[in-house]
């Protein structure tokens, strides 16, 4: 299997997830940080200490041949209430380490959102506030034209279905609420005009390229009967029809609105805000899909019931919507400890919707995508067969995909090194390289060599 020479790949990596620095260098609060620290399972501090171990991340990076690294701008660290006064030294921090990348020849992705809206803003409803999408609009404004000369590639928002579900749904993510559909929908179609407003004024201005990045899981009907159908289709509207359909057409399709509104008989559009995201649909340059998991939907009408699987103890997962579905395994279809269904195809056949129902296609990055995996740490060799497995059916069904026409551009493997995991912590570990979080000390794993031979061979 042989990819394009243009192909790029690059490891990814969110602010929050391994600067550390959390509080200090003039950063504000997100509220992560009250939340962890009153929950007492793990600290996010200093995490893998990117704010000081970039250098060495970046000269790994060069190498190991990835060409290109997603980072997230930490919008506390520039704007520490959020809007406002500017934090000096978080602003100049970008800036060497965007010019680190590029002495390295490894291209910064640079994500403006992954799951860190200011305390700030966050305490007064997040995206469920006016406020929050006007001051991420002049935060945006304030990155476009700072780092017009270091950055090319953006992405607005790292995953909004992921924020909102776990915001307002299973409650995994501050403010901890559960089983609020209507809050989770206000809050994804908030986050997709501020998406598209900050487009606009990206493309009016700036050469660069743009686009938004969702976590996109295939969703099938666990049977083949109707009911099972019924609630596959319903739980695929609210995790991806709604927001690939603002993403890429700009209006709300007959079927997306009447599953929407039956969900949330509240919800409804101001077709001025159409008009804006049409607008966006036709200007962004590419989409970006993280891709993990897939997911077989049941017919479920008992009360709401979730689990959220965060320690690895596998089969201890519970996903069940009143009126909406539920989540559920095939013994034939291996997952990880942490419940999450290795399921190939389900990638496969998300790009291939993306270009058929969509008929998208301007291109696709793959920005997230690898496994969650307790590695073993032998005398400075850690043998992830299991990730190298992983990773290389993912490649395959990409590949076949790319044959049949469809524009992949680039993947990245979640994650470049070991870091902090939102509501797992420290033993799920997705990095090439392994980070000892006492010392810091970086170890390539088997699977940075497999990914090495596969960047310079293309050959998967
Ligand atoms: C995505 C996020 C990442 C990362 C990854 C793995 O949803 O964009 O930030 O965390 O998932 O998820 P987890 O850490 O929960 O295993």
């Amino acid at each position: 299997m042989k990819l394009s020479k243009d192909f790029v790949f690059g490891g990814a990596t969110a602010a929050y997830q391994c600067e550390g620095s959390c509080l200090s260098h003039g950063k504000g609060k997100v509220a992560w940080d009250d939340y962890l620290s009153s929950q007492g399972r793990f600290s996010p501090e200093p995490a893998s200490d990117f704010y000081h171990m970039y250098p060495v991340d970046l000269k790994l990076c060069q190498q190991f041949s990835i060409q290109a690294i997603r980072i997230s701008i930490a919008w506390s660290r520039i704007f520490p209430e959020g809007k406002g006064q500017i934090n000096h030294e978080g602003v100049d921090f970008y800036h060497h380490l965007f010019q680190e990348c590029h002495k390295n020849n490894v291209e910064p992705y640079v994500t403006l959102h992954h799951f860190d809206t200011p305390d700030a803003l966050h305490k007064n409803g997040d995206f469920l506030n006016q406020e929050t999408i006007d001051a991420y609009v002049e935060y945006a404004k304030f990155c476009f034209e700072e780092y017009q000369d270091e950055v090319t590639y953006w992405f607005t928002f790292n995953e909004v279905w992921p924020i909102a579900c776990n915001q307002y749904i299973s409650g995994t993510f501050p403010p901890c609420i559960q089983y609020d559909i209507s809050k989770a929908i206000t809050s994804m179609y908030n986050m997709m005009i501020a998406h598209s407003l900050v487009v606009n004024i990206y493309k009016e201005k700036y050469n660069g390229h743009i686009g938004i990045i969702h976590s996109l899981e295939t969703k099938y009907p666990y049977d083949d009967n109707i009911n099972d159908k019924e609630a596959c289709h319903k739980e695929d509207v609210l995790a991806n029809q709604f927001l690939l359909d603002m993403t890429l057409q700009g209006n709300i399709s007959d079927d997306t609105y009447h599953i929407i509104h039956q969900l949330d008989n509240t919800f409804n559009y101001d077709p001025q805000d159409i008009e804006m995201m049409i607008q966006a649909s036709h200007k962004i340059d590419y989409l970006g899909v993280n891709y993990y998991q897939s997911h077989f939907i049941k017919a479920y009408d008992g009360e709401n019931q979730i689990h959220h699987n965060g320690t690895g103890e596998k089969g201890t997962n519970v996903f069940r919507l009143k009126n909406i579905g539920e989540r559920a395994f095939k013994a034939d279809i291996p997952t990880t400890d942490w419940d999450w269904m290795i399921y190939p195809k389900g990638l496969y056949d998300m790009v291939k919707r993306i270009s058929q129902q969509y008929h998208f296609n301007k291109g696709i990055y793959i920005t997230e995508n690898g496994m969650g995996y307790k590695d073993d740490f032998v005398d400075g060799i850690i043998d992830d067969t299991p990730r190298i497995d992983y990773i290389k059916q993912h490649l395959e069904v990409l590949q076949q995909a790319i044959n049949e026409g469809i524009n992949i551009k680039g993947y990245f493997v979640w994650s470049l090194m070991d870091m902090f995991s939102w509501s797992n912590g420290y033993n799920k570990r997705y990095g090439l390289f392994y980070v000892d979080f006492n010392t810091q000390k970086r170890y390539p794993k088997a699977s940075a060599y497999w990914y090495k031979r596969v960047i310079e061979t293309k050959e998967v």
